[in-house]
């Protein structure tokens, strides 16, 4: 698991990782089933898509934009689709 804990500044945090695939549609259907997945556990991610990379980047909100066991959880979910 090659998730990148970021800080941000003193106070947040973020988990990180870098997702690359072959074209947009195998990047678009990798989004759509983390979508359904954080949205299970109530829990979504920061993300950007440029074409065939997608970058996700996970911290609770809740409690100031820290890495929470709800950010570990859904990484390790996330790994279990691709790694
Ligand atoms: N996602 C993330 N990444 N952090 C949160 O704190 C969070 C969330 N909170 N998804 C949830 C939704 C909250 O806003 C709702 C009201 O439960």
């Amino acid at each position: 698991m090659d998730w990148k804990e970021e800080n941000t500044n003193e106070s947040q945090s973020a988990l990180v990782k870098e997702f690359k695939f072959k074209n947009f549609i195998e990047a678009w259907a990798f989004m759509s089933r983390v979508a359904l997945i954080a949205e299970k556990m109530d829990h979504h991610p920061d993300w950007t898509n440029v074409y065939n990379q997608v970058n996700i980047r996970l911290s609770t909100h809740d409690a100031g934009n820290k890495i929470t066991d709800k950010d570990r959880k859904l990484a390790s979910e996330i790994d279990k689709l691709k790694v």
